[in-house]
């Protein structure tokens, strides 16, 4: 454990559900729920006025629509959340080059390498300060909370400790006065089965887990979980800070006897692989963005090739989908064409650049209903398909009346909001949903620049 209070640890309030109030004015000060808005959808966050009515992650949106009634119900705006944690993350690198994000709205700070006078805890305090009031200036708005301490474990605790908009800073010294009383769930590695366990043997706090002891932690947990868990809960934790996490990647591979030179059978291998890698995803909580294909020819060479997903993702057929687009690249190509068609005898897919959170992906809803999974036929891209539909939140711009957003639709009717960020709450219209005067809204700023070597600078 570190001396001084030097990892920070800075967390973004109702992210998804902020940033929504902050590009809809009259949304601001109410209960906002984003997340899938079908019959299936799950709540992927709520604002602190939904969260009052009960409304939490990973909810049911159906149980959240019975609890909230009067709440809005928005399915996310992905680039929105993306525009905002780049600022966010490129704030908390300028002011140290030792940043770690853990996902979208989250990120420790190692305070050694931020050039402060002294590590005090005034010192430090000040700095949050200042940051967070930084954050909420650089976002137009959004508000974070933060937590400063000597590791990571317990700059993550401190940081929800205040929420919303909060700071706590834990003096050196004090940790283990301040871990005592919680609930032993809050050492990470505490999920619900080792609660269970340990609540069978009486254990359900921190100050329990403390005197339970090493040895009986063992006893319950095995060597290094429960040998892990004993350092924690005394607050020992040295675990740096690093600014490139080492990227995990889950992959599936399989050789076969024959060389396989039907393409079709090889793409449905290929999609095969990819449902088993998300269920491995899934299983482990995980998903990433980078999806790569291996193929052995039938000459031993072997080669990989892979792509950058917008988003982190678990879901079968987006991978299939990447790996499928991966395949036809090397089959296009003027030298793996031919190789690929001599016959190949190993395959394989993965997904790497692991988040240590499943991005809900806001748009499956519709996806999930089918058995698209084993579906040989992929299904189009679900943000592209569901520009059509006019889902509740989404950008508008009509032709006369500007920008806005997607209030509700159905029946044929679509109706908007015309309101922006800069605006004040705007005024309600409808129109059919058919109407070519109103189209969706994406950023005119292309997000991934170097797919467009056209839109150099200027
Ligand atoms: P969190 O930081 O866990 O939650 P939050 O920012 O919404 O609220 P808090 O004030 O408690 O920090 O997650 C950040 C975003 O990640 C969240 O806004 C939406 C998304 N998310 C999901 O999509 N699914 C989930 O189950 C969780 C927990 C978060
Ligand atoms: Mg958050
Ligand atoms: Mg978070």
């Amino acid at each position: 454990m570190r001396s001084q209070a030097s990892v920070l640890h800075l967390d973004l309030d109702a992210f998804f559900a902020a940033v929504e109030q902050r590009d809809k004015p009259s949304l601001r000060g109410k209960p906002v729920v984003v997340g899938g808005v079908g019959g299936r959808g799950v709540v992927a966050t709520a604002s602190y006025e939904a969260r009052v009515h009960g409304v939490r992650s990973a909810m049911s949106t159906r149980e959240a629509r019975s609890r909230c009634p009067h709440a809005a119900f928005l399915s996310g705006r992905f680039h929105a959340y993306r525009e905002a944690s780049g600022v966010v993350m490129g704030l908390l690198r300028e002011v140290s080059p030792l940043v770690e994000p853990l996902s979208l709205d989250e990120a420790f700070v190692d305070l050694e390498q931020a050039g402060l006078p002294d590590l005090e805890v005034a010192t430090v305090t000040d700095f949050a300060q200042d940051l967070r009031r930084r954050v909420h200036e650089a976002t137009d708005g959004l508000t974070a909370s933060v937590g400063v301490a000597t590791s990571k474990l317990l700059a993550k605790i401190a940081s929800d400790l205040d929420k919303p908009d909060g700071l706590v800073v834990v003096a050196p010294g004090t940790e283990q006065e301040l871990l005592r009383p919680m609930r032993a769930t809050i050492i990470p590695g505490v999920g619900p089965a080792t609660a269970e366990r340990l609540r069978r043997a009486g254990i359900t706090t921190v100050a329990d887990l403390e005197e339970a002891g090493l040895d009986e932690l063992v006893r319950l947990l095995g060597r290094a979980h429960g040998g892990g868990l004993h350092l924690l809960s005394r607050a020992r934790d040295d675990r740096p800070v690093v600014a490139e996490r080492e990227a995990k990647s889950v992959s599936v591979e399989g050789t076969y006897d024959t060389d396989l030179s039907d393409l079709r059978l090889i793409e449905g291998l290929l999609a095969r692989q990819a449902g088993e890698v998300a269920t491995r995803l899934r299983a482990a909580g995980l998903s990433g963005r980078t999806v790569t294909i291996k193929v052995r020819f039938h000459d031993f060479t072997t080669l990989s090739r892979s792509t950058t997903l917008a988003s982190p993702t678990d879901h079968g057929p987006t991978v299939a989908r990447s790996a499928r687009a991966l395949l036809a690249e090397l089959v296009a190509g003027p030298d793996t064409g031919p190789q690929v068609r001599a016959g190949v005898r190993l395959l394989g897919v993965g997904v790497s650049g692991l988040a240590d959170w499943v991005q809900e992906d806001l748009f499956a809803d519709a996806e999930d209903d089918g058995a698209e999974e084993e579906d040989e036929e992929l299904p189009e891209p679900p943000r592209a398909r569901h520009l059509g539909a006019w889902a509740p939140g989404m950008d508008v711009v009509h032709a006369e009346l500007g920008r806005g957003w997607v209030w509700g639709a159905g029946r044929g009717v679509v109706t908007v909001r015309f309101e922006t960020r800069e605006t004040p709450a705007g005024p309600v219209r409808s129109f059919p949903d058919d109407d070519p005067a109103l189209r969706a809204w994406t950023p005119p700023v292309p997000e991934e620049p170097a797919q467009d070597p056209l839109s150099g600078p200027a």
